[in-house]
Formats: structure tokens, C-alpha cells, sequence
């Protein structure tokens, strides 16, 4: 199926977001070669930032939504038709600052969507200011002296809230970033995937990425909630990316 749109791609030269939209086309393409996903079942929310572009760049049903409320917006449109595969493309300021409690409620509900997080450590439309995962010590133009606080661990706080499915991935690494994505859309109930997103522009990780991250290995289990919470919390210096955990719970749409 044709997923490009004519809409002008704005997106700075070298994104990273361009990895993603890449990936997330890949995953749709296979879902529905092999019939496993309508294209018309499927719909996509984004919020306000760069990220939130990916909505013009997608021949799919498609909502904007605003800063921070794309989550509220998908989980109503999964009540309101519960065939929807539903998608919700969301930034790291978007959905850990502005719409942080709809992100914990949506994962205790065990709501069944798709959060795909653009983690780029910034507000990366608003010209780089310091987010929830932004690094101490980062300077920015909200943190010119450097970002005195510590950053969010978005995976073990998903983990907590009650996420059934919870990943990392890096931008970069196109084809397991669109199985991972696959596995997500298939998953029935909440799933989160967070992924690296290097904002070229404003702050670029790409260098210290490098030799940063390792892949979960075949043996990792995941459906161990104890392991997955030490994987979250991991500090070997290296960055553990994959499915961190996956489990089947009852489904708010379903109890509805
Ligand atoms: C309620 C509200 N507050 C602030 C803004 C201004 N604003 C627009 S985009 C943006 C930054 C978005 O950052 P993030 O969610 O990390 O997305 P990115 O641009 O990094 O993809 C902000 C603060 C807004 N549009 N609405
Ligand atoms: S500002 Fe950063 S995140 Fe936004 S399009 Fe440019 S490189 Fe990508
Ligand atoms: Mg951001």
C-alpha cells in the first residue's frame, strides 16, 4: 500500500525521526502484506513537537492532537471503535512533562494502544530546552548553567504504572526498531516503545551513542517483570534495547 503522503518533509537533514517514520512504514507494510492489520483499521495520534509531524507523513487515519494530549485522545478513539489498531507517536517533553498523567493512567488501564516515544532528551521544535530525560548537566537554553536535575526513567516508571509491553530502541537501527514496533502493534493491551531519537540539531548523541547500547540477547525472558525492572535499572554504562517485557492482563477496552 502507498503510505507516503505529498506533504513537504521539514525535518532537518540527518534526523533521526527519519528512521523512525522509516521503520514504522517497514512494520505497517508487513502487518498488512500479511493480513495481520487492515489499513483502514489503522489510525495514528501524534502531539505537538517535532515528532508530531510524522501524522503528515503517513497515509493513514491520523489525528494532531495537542501538547501532551495525544494519549487521551487515542484511548478515546479505541472506546469509541475498538477494531482501530491505534498508534500514538509522542515526544519526550509531549508525554513526560506536559501529558505525563495521561501516560501513567493509560498504562494502568492497561489501555489497548501503541505509545512510540521520540526520545530526543529536548524540546526539540521550541529550539532545545531541557525535558524530563535530558542528561544533569545538560546545557540548554531553559538550563544555561546545565540541567540540575536527574532524568526520568521513563521504562521503570512504565513498568510500574502497569504496562504489559515495554521496549527501547534506537532510531538508527531501522529494521529491529520496525520489529519491535511490530511486536507492539500486535500486542493486545499497553504498549510503550521508546526510542532514541537523536535531535541533529540541538543535541546530537549520535557520537556517544555509538558503543553505548547492546541488544537484549534470545535468552533474555520476557516475561519476568523482576528482570525487566533490573534491565530497566540497569548502570553498566551501557544501554540495554529490546523488548524489556511483555504479559498478557485484562484489557480496559475489553472490561468496558
Ligand atoms: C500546551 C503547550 N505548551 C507548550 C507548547 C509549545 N511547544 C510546542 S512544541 C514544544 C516542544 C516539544 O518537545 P517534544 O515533545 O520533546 O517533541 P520534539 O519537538 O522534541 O519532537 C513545545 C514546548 C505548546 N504547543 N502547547
Ligand atoms: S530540530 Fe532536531 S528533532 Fe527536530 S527535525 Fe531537527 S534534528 Fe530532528
Ligand atoms: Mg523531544
Amino acid at each position: 500500500m502507498e503510505l507516503n503522503t505529498s506533504a513537504i518533509n521539514t525535518w532537518c537533514p540527518g534526523c533521526s525521526n527519519f528512521g523512525i517514520l522509516t521503520a514504522f512504514k517497514s512494520a505497517v507494510s508487513d502487518l498488512t502484506a500479511a493480513r495481520e492489520v487492515a489499513p483502514e483499521n489503522i489510525a495514528i495520534f501524534s502531539g505537538i513537537g517535532c515528532h508530531g509531524k510524522i501524522t503528515e507523513y503517513l497515509n493513514l487515519n491520523s489525528f494532531t492532537s495537542l501538547h501532551g494530549r495525544a494519549i487521551p485522545t487515542a484511548v478515546g478513539a479505541k472506546l469509541a471503535n475498538p477494531k482501530l489498531k491505534i498508534i500514538a507517536f509522542v515526544g519526550d517533553g509531549d508525554v513526560y512533562a506536559e501529558g505525563l498523567d495521561h501516560l501513567i493512567h493509560a498504562a494502568k488501564k492497561n489501555s489497548d494502544i501503541t505509545v512510540v516515544v521520540h526520545n530526543n532528551q529536548v524540546f526539540a521544535l521550541t529550539t532545545g530546552q531541557f525535558t524530563p530525560t535530558s542528561p544533569r548537566g545538560l546545557k540548554s537554553k531553559s538550563s544555561p548553567e546545565g540541567s540540575i536535575e536527574e532524568p526520568l526513567n521513563s521504562l521503570s516508571l512504565m513498568l510500574a504504572a502497569g504496562a504489559s509491553l515495554v521496549a527501547r530502541s534506537y532510531a538508527y537501527e531501522v529494521k529491529k526498531t520496525a520489529d519491535i514496533i511490530k511486536t507492539a502493534i500486535k500486542h493486545k493491551g499497553f504498549s510503550l516503545v521508546e526510542i532514541i531519537q537523536p535531535c541533529v540539531t540541538f543535541y546530537d548523541t549520535r557520537a556517544a551513542m555509538k558503543d553505548k547500547f547492546y541488544w537484549l540477547d534470545d535468552n533474555y525472558q520476557t516475561n519476568n517483570f523482576t528482570s525487566a525492572l533490573n534491565k530497566a535499572n540497569e548502570d553498566s554504562g551501557k544501554l540495554p534495547l529490546g523488548i524489556f517485557y511483555q504479559a498478557e492482563k485484562p484489557v480496559f477496552e475489553d472490561a468496558v
